[in-house]
């Protein structure tokens, strides 16, 4: 479903890290330079180290006396006879002081080593972070976003929709510490989290079936070729098997073979069809298909409508009227998935008119871009309740927010 859509994601995210990884590398590259300025003192260091050993030799012949404080060797210059042994310890002091001095002065802790402790921690965990953390500047996002913007919108994302997700991607990325290592899948993220926000969490409709006493009753609604009289017949299927018995409604009395089509695919998938004359009333035949759910005990009433233009204001009336007339427990929208924005179009039209509650997509078995699918709940706030996935039977998907998001690669 996202062919497209799913790949140009994937390379737009690489694209940020793999120019942040090179900010890395001249930072790094800096690093060493600096790395080679501070070796030299380091290789004085050497030397001293080599001495070291002598040192504490010498430290252990003449025990701690001489080392412990300066008065001590004045005591011990007041004795001639320990005069090889003063020279010695005043020897040792005088290293161990300069050594103390240069210690200071690479550990500048030296003396309060344990209060400073934690302070030492911060500098090496600051350095670490500086090579583990990123930010991404807004400058850099809003240059790297306007490839997004035409991503999103080559891809049948509308408008409106393409700027929210950069907007609330910007919140979550810009100045934030990111980390280098994962900053590809952290930006990922972020866009899932986004994403997931623009998409409407559906409602069980099997549960509300289930849950309502009289028959349940859903109108459907689209232009012409959308696929409403094939998603009817999935849906009868989709309730047979979970054991819920329906009736569906002839209401597209207008385009010829339509009550034909529908009976057919009452007599495959063994539904009754309640049907009336070419030309009449369609809110009628919706209300008589009522009825005979109320007197069989059947749970499901299913109403198929004539296809009509978004724009067509007195074939909006009409619905209107089969809405009223029929009073729907749920009125669904059903577009093409492979539209994009004329299916935003549409669907926000038939909302305004007759108030839309959930919305079927369908073709998105031949849908490369999956941008409306991101759309269409996002500009009425109504949730996708299933897919269209084929032409057969089968071919109903119940939208699932989670599995739409991995398909999109996030
Ligand atoms: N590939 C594919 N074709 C579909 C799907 N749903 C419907 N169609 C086809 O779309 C065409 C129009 O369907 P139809 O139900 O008559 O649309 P209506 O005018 O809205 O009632 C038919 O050829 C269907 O087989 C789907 O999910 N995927
Ligand atoms: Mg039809």
């Amino acid at each position: 479903m996202f062919k497209f859509l799913k790949e140009k994601i994937s390379s737009w995210t690489k694209k940020i890290s793999e120019s942040k990884a090179k900010e890395v590398e001249v930072e790094e590259t800096e690093e060493i330079e600096l790395k080679e300025v501070k070796e030299k003192p380091q290789k004085k260091e050497k030397k001293k180290k080599e001495k070291k050993p002598k040192k504490e030799k010498k430290r252990k012949e003449v025990k701690e006396e001489p080392v412990e404080e300066p008065s001590k060797f004045k005591e011990a210059q007041k004795r001639p006879e320990q005069k090889e042994e003063r020279e010695l310890g005043e020897k040792i002091w005088e290293d161990i002081k300069e050594d103390a001095v240069e210690d200071s002065i690479k550990f500048p802790n030296f003396d309060k080593k344990e209060e400073k402790e934690p302070e030492k921690k911060g500098f090496f965990s600051k350095l670490k972070e500086k090579f583990t953390k990123t930010k991404i500047s807004e400058e850099e996002f809003t240059q790297y976003s306007e490839d997004l913007l035409m991503i999103l919108i080559e891809n049948n994302v509308a408008f409106e929709v393409a700027d929210k997700i950069i907007t609330e991607l910007k919140e979550k990325v810009v100045n934030k510490e990111l980390s280098r290592k994962d900053l590809e899948e952290e930006i990922k993220n972020s866009l899932k989290e986004t994403i997931e926000t623009i998409l409407v969490e559906p409602f069980d409709i099997i549960k509300r079936i289930k849950e309502k006493k009289d028959p349940y009753v859903m109108l459907f609604c689209g232009i012409n070729g959308t696929g409403k009289t094939t998603t009817i017949a999935k849906l009868a299927t989709l309730l047979k098997k979970e054991d819920i018995s329906c009736v569906m409604a002839a209401g597209d009395t207008f385009r010829a073979a339509s009550i034909e089509q529908l009976k057919l695919h009452g007599e495959r998938t063994n539904t009754k069809v309640i049907a009336h004359d070419y030309g009449s009333d369609p809110a009628a035949v919706g209300f008589d298909a009522i009825q005979y759910a109320k007197k069989n005990n059947i749970k499901v009433v299913l109403i198929d409508t004539a296809g009509r233009m978004h724009t067509a204001k007195n074939l909006l009336k009409e619905i209107e009227k089969i809405s009223s007339v029929c009073k729907p427990d749920v009125k669904i929208f059903v577009g093409e998935s492979i539209t994009g924005n004329d299916a935003v179009e549409q669907v926000k039209a038939f909302n305004e008119s007759i108030g839309i509650d959930g919305i079927i997509l369908s073709k998105a078995d031949i849908d490369e871009k999956g941008g409306t699918a991101l759309s269409v709940g996002y500009v009425t706030g109504k949730p996708i309740l299933f897919l269209g996935m084929g032409q057969e039977y089968k071919d109903l998907e119940l939208f699932n927010k989670k599995k739409f998001i991995e398909k999109l690669g996030l």
